[in-house]
């Protein structure tokens, strides 16, 4: 069997997924119709043609103006769904999926708005194909941190279908101590813990995020190779890097896939993982991020079957679920 097909074929877990990050182009566009809604694009090929970035914020500007087309339940549905009928063609049995709250309350769409819709499409895919799906509520770090304690609180009627509570967005300016208070308040309220670390911003943030945040897995985390007693601290630990290489590609955090660090990380004994981040955005859903990897680096049969390991070792799965699949 080739590399390629066993890439597609083989049962996987996707890790660091933003939903607002798997909106195609053309939902986009026929939401934006159906909502009257005027969108700086002619059509969806310009939609894809805008897609070119120089750094995490220029890539962030784009991706919340995209979720403006997001308004009603259905539209959340829509969303949700598209994304998990592409886990089901790539073969992910399992997803953790990271959901922006305040992306849609700042614009006065609540809580009773997007998760109805989000849980439809959830129930849908568990029901029709045993699909396993967890969802992260992910706080934007570039608002206040009275926000994210106002975002927590909202979520509370829908608790019991959050896993995970994250960190993402804007990163350099916005350091983990910003969050210490709503964290500790994450973890008294028994909810898992990740953050975006070391995508742009420096290693002291991976620090921040395990010691001040106490994460069980990183966002990216690929920055930590600037400080050896910090990756030390990732292997002892087993904490899991949740990489995503077509972002780092596209966000111009390397210039060239051939740069790419995920097999130094794996080499020097990490937790590494495989995701697609933002898939609409970046140039491909998890499968296309194997491919580019291969295609770059080289990948061979057992450094596959191990990130495809690691994708279940690293997810919040029981002990007893994870061994169904490792
Ligand atoms: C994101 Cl790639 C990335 N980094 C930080 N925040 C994000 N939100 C959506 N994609
Ligand atoms: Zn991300």
């Amino acid at each position: 069997m080739t590399l390629s097909s066993l890439i597609s074929s083989v049962p996987k877990a996707e890790l660091h997924l933003h939903i607002e990050g798997a909106l195609e182009p053309s939902l986009m566009w026929s939401l934006a119709a159906k909502h009257n809604i005027t969108l700086p694009y002619k059509n969806v090929a310009q939609i894809e043609a805008a897609y070119q970035f120089s750094n995490l914020q220029s890539f962030l500007d784009i991706y919340y103006a995209g979720a403006s087309v997001l308004l009603d339940e259905d539209d959340f549905f829509a969303l949700m769904w598209s994304y998990l009928c592409k886990c089901k063609e790539e073969n992910i049995v399992h997803t953790e999926i990271m959901f922006d709250p305040q992306t849609h309350t700042e614009r006065g769409i609540g809580y009773d708005i997007f998760m109805p819709g989000f849980l439809r499409a959830i129930d849908k895919a568990r029901q029709q194909w045993g699909m396993s799906v967890k969802l992260i509520l992910s706080f934007l770090r570039h608002l206040s941190e009275q926000e994210a304690f106002d975002t927590l609180e909202q979520a509370k009627p829908y608790y019991r279908y959050i896993d995970a509570v994250g960190l993402d967005s804007s990163e350099k300016g916005h350091p983990p101590v910003k969050f210490r208070r709503v964290f500790a308040q994450v973890r008294r309220l028994g909810f898992r813990i990740v953050a975006h670390a070391g995508e742009e911003g420096p290693a002291d943030y991976i620090w921040q995020a395990i010691h001040t945040l106490g994460v069980d897995r990183i966002d990216h985390g690929v920055r930590c190779l600037e400080d050896p007693e910090l990756v030390a601290l990732l292997k002892k630990r087993q904490i899991p890097l949740t990489v995503c290489p077509l972002s780092n590609l596209k966000l111009k955090v390397i210039n060239d896939m051939r740069q790419h660090s995920l097999f130094a990380l794996m080499d020097k004994g990490l937790l590494v993982t495989v995701n697609s981040d933002d898939p609409t955005y970046f140039g491909g859903y998890l499968n296309r991020n194997f491919e580019a990897l291969d295609a770059a680096l080289g990948m061979n049969k057992n450094q596959l079957q191990a990130l495809v390991i690691n994708s279940f070792k690293a997810s919040f799965l029981s002990e007893d679920e994870k061994t169904h699949w490792i």
